[in-house]
């Protein structure tokens, strides 16, 4: 009897979706899941009439595939995924592949990856994005691991990863060992974070300034969708102030608890961002403002007890607060990303990853979350140097920052003469004058460093190391 070529476990909703997109590519699949109920009803339903085979028991599951079998993991992330690698190995022959397609921490996926090593099983750790749509579809797919595993699955991952418009290219590469490809993924999720804050600061000034309709702010975002900041996340914000709520006849973004809710890649980017020691001020913004979000009871509070500026925005037409807010986000999101592919640079090194970020920012063009026209002059810029060290000092990058940025100061000068809070976007201006600034403040904190502590600096006219007797004048 024909074996299948690709198992499946977990049929939650990305589980469900990706194996009627594998077997829609032509491969035959087979799936279990632990709550049985759930398979039979997939399969009877929307899988019905598919080659996907419904197994029950996982000696079942495992019989079912050729060999090498090739075993995907769609299940929440953290426990459950030891607990199932726990139930599988003993059944699985050497050279079997087992690939983690859940939002996994990259530490985990290193210490899984040695465990199974070490047993024969190979391992790839691979990021999956797109959500349930992208999962049906065409997600963006970023595995890592051994390449030699990633070969017995690249015809099948291709096959139904997402297509670029520019070049049909499949949203998927190699992206290097270990845990890497979940490193990638938890830093495309800490850019999501970030350009989902962005967006929403810029509604909340345009909301607050000039009090606009719902529908207005449909017609603004559409038509940023057709400019520079065309996006899934500007369509979707487009999108999403059409929806009118049944019961009240408001739009359903107005009757919207604001408690920004998160499932830990922003944090977990935020976190290890620190331990590496690169700066990313716009997404650890973006963690913060849902933090301060979630936060609703005391800000209700606080808001009977601390005052802000009373005056009412009285400052350039409309039009042009419109667009010096569009100016402001692009500027805010070239910050932003500049700090995330620098993160991804620093990982590289540390982690010895390997990674190649301009093709790592064109796997990220369609099928995700991020996809953007803006990923292309990504790819274009590590094209003109694959060294480049910072995003802005690309020259294309440094001509859309400087052309913007009288827009982008105004908007923040808005913002903080009327007590607008937009931590993100002046996150990203305060990276973008830090990092321009030949010299920062950091000589008065070696000063107080060493008068308190006795740390040592360095000179600016001598090499060496100093102390200084600080109570002699
Ligand atoms: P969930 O994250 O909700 O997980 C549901 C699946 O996990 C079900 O099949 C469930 O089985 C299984 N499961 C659990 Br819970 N505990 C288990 C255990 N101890 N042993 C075996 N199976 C267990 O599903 P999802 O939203 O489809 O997401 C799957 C993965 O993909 C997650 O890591 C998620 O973070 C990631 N992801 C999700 C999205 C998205 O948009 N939803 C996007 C990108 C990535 P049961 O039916 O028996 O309870």
């Amino acid at each position: 009897m024909n074996k299948q070529v690709f198992g499946l476990i977990g049929l939650g909703v990305m589980g469900q979706n990706f194996v009627l997109n594998v077997e829609r590519n032509g491969f035959a699949a087979a799936v279990y899941n632990r709550t049985a109920e759930k398979t039979k009803k997939y399969v009877e339903g929307v899988a019905a009439g598919k080659n996907i085979k419904p197994t029950y028991t996982l000696e079942e599951f495992v019989g079912a595939l050729e060999r090498p079998r090739r075993i995907m993991l769609l299940v929440k992330a953290g426990v459950p995924v030891d607990a199932i690698i726990q139930q599988l190995v003993p059944l699985l022959d050497k050279q079997d592949l087992i690939i983690d397609g859940g939002n996994s921490c990259f530490l985990d996926t290193e210490r899984r990856a040695r465990e199974l090593e070490a047993r024969g099983i190979n391992f790839l750790g691979m990021g999956v994005s797109g959500g349930e749509e992208g999962a049906l579809w065409g997600p963006s797919l970023m595995p890592g691991g051994s390449r030699e595993a990633y070969k017995e699955v690249e015809p099948i991952m291709k096959a139904v990863a997402a297509k670029a418009e520019e070049d049909g290219e499949p949203c998927v590469t190699y992206i290097g060992p270990g845990g890497s490809g979940h490193y990638v993924k938890m830093a495309h999720n800490g850019i999501e974070y970030g350009d989902m804050q962005l967006i929403a600061e810029a509604y909340d000034l345009l909301k607050h300034t000039l009090e606009l309709s719902a529908q207005e702010f449909h017609d603004i975002f559409a038509e940023w969708n057709k400019g520079e900041l065309s996006s899934f996340l500007i369509e979707v914000t487009a999108n999403v102030f059409k929806k009118m709520d049944g019961d009240t006849g408001r739009p359903l973004v107005d009757v919207i608890l604001d408690k920004a809710g998160q499932k830990g890649t922003g944090k977990w980017m935020s976190e290890n961002a620190l331990d590496l020691g690169a700066a990313i001020p716009t997404i650890t913004a973006a963690v913060d403002g849902r933090i301060l979000s979630a936060q609703k009871e005391e800000r209700v509070k606080a808001a009977s007890i601390l005052s802000g500026p009373t005056k009412k925005y009285n400052g350039e037409s409309a039009q042009k607060l419109i667009d010096s807010v569009r100016d402001a986000l692009y500027a805010s999101k070239i910050c932003s990303y500049a700090q995330g592919m620098n993160l991804l640079r620093k990982a590289s090194e540390e982690y010895k990853y390997n990674l190649d970020l301009g093709t790592i920012a064109r796997i990220w063009r369609a099928g995700c979350i991020i996809r953007a026209r803006f990923l292309n002059d990504i790819t274009n810029a590590y094209n003109r140097n694959k060294d480049l060290t910072n995003l802005l000092v690309d020259e294309e990058f440094k001509k859309a920052v400087s052309t913007r940025q009288e827009a982008w100061r105004l908007v923040i000068k808005c913002a903080i003469e009327l007590g607008i809070p937009m931590p993100a976007v002046s996150a990203s201006l305060a990276y973008y004058d830090a990092y321009r600034s030949e010299r920062l403040p950091a000589n008065l904190i070696q000063a107080q460093r060493d008068f308190f502590g006795a740390h040592t600096f360095e000179r600016i006219d001598k090499p060496g190391i100093f102390h200084a007797d600080w109570d002699t004048s």
